[in-house]
């Protein structure tokens, strides 16, 4: 039985290059399972217990979901080389997963949209409850495209203030490659428009080249029935320990659902197991994958009461 993180992704996933990056800079060797890029994904929700969004993170029977909490994990198990050198590092990221993904995505569709799939464009109207609007995206394109150029500056200046080609001190880490999400996303979906948008940033080209070059770790392939038969033949890691001060006042064994507060936001629902002011760590059970535990981000996400 594995111990190896599972990485369920799709490889134009921009919010699962962050974690494939920390992969590279920890040096991991990881397993990679291919999940659709839309529902349905039958062997990805008994995983989640219906959480849709891509990526998560499986270790033997405790599953991540969001980057937020994927990433934290892989820091907390795998210190060397560090990545976070502290909160500031989170704040980055979640602006990068935000603002600066919100001002990415209409600039991408805004000009793909018109080739997009209609089965990808209703399965996306059905995650975020609006319209995948390609005509609106095409409109706020040039809007966002100055905006996207603020936000890269912001990076650039960056760069210019520890002189070092990186975010944070002197190595790369997870500043670095929470900004690059974007950087990727649009590079990808659009060759020439990240330099399109970025003249008189040379920083910025030289730590773009230098993020990619991070790489990815060691991948090795597994199916998605592996990872289900991983998480039955597994007992859940030692919970965290609760935070007696939760301001949601919950004790562990309290029934809960958690749910994102953006997009997808479809309710998983369990038993609390341990809150913490950073993540929150649900049990489930499923015959396809035994008895899990599911943790989630505080920071993006609602808890109530199930
Ligand atoms: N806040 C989430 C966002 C994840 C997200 O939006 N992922 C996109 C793909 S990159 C998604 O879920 N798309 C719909 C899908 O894959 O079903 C995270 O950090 O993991």
């Amino acid at each position: 039985m594995t111990s190896e993180p599972i990485l369920h992704h799709f490889d134009a996933s921009p919010f699962s290059e962050k974690v494939r990056l920390l992969f590279g800079l920890k040096g991991l060797t990881w397993r990679s399972v291919d999940i659709p890029s839309m529902l349905p994904k039958p062997d990805y929700v008994p995983l989640t217990g219906g959480y849709r969004r891509t990526p998560s993170m499986q270790i033997g029977a405790d599953i991540y979901c969001d980057t937020q909490v994927i990433l934290a994990e892989i820091e907390a198990r795998w210190p060397e080389p560090r990545a976070v050198r502290g909160g500031l590092d989170w704040a980055v990221n979640l602006w990068a997963d935000r603002l600066f993904f919100g001002a990415t995505v209409p600039i991408i569709f805004g000009v793909l949209g018109d080739k997009v799939p209609e089965a990808f464009i209703k399965d996306r109207e059905a995650m975020s409850g609006r319209p995948f609007d390609t005509a609106a995206m095409k409109a706020a394109s040039k809007p966002l495209e100055q905006q996207w150029r603020g936000e890269a500056a912001w990076i650039e200046d960056q760069l210019a203030q520890t002189g070092t080609g990186w975010l944070q001190g002197d190595k790369p880490g997870l500043a670095d490659i929470a900004a690059y999400m974007n950087v990727w996303f649009l590079g990808n979906a659009l060759p020439g428009k990240v330099e399109t948008l970025t003249p008189g940033m040379p920083r910025l080209a030289d730590w773009r080249k230098a993020v990619a070059g991070i790489g990815h770790g060691k991948k090795v392939t597994m199916s998605s029935t592996e990872a289900l038969a991983v998480a039955r033949g597994s007992d859940p890691a030692p919970p965290l320990k609760h935070d007696a001060n939760d301001p949601l006042g919950l004790e562990p064994g309290a029934k809960v659902v958690v749910m994102a507060d953006d997009y997808g936001r479809d309710p998983v629902a369990g038993t609390l197991v341990a809150a913490t002011p950073r993540s929150i760590t649900i049990a489930r059970e499923d015959p396809a994958v035994g008895q899990v535990n599911v943790h989630f981000p505080r920071a993006g996400f609602f808890v109530v009461p199930g």
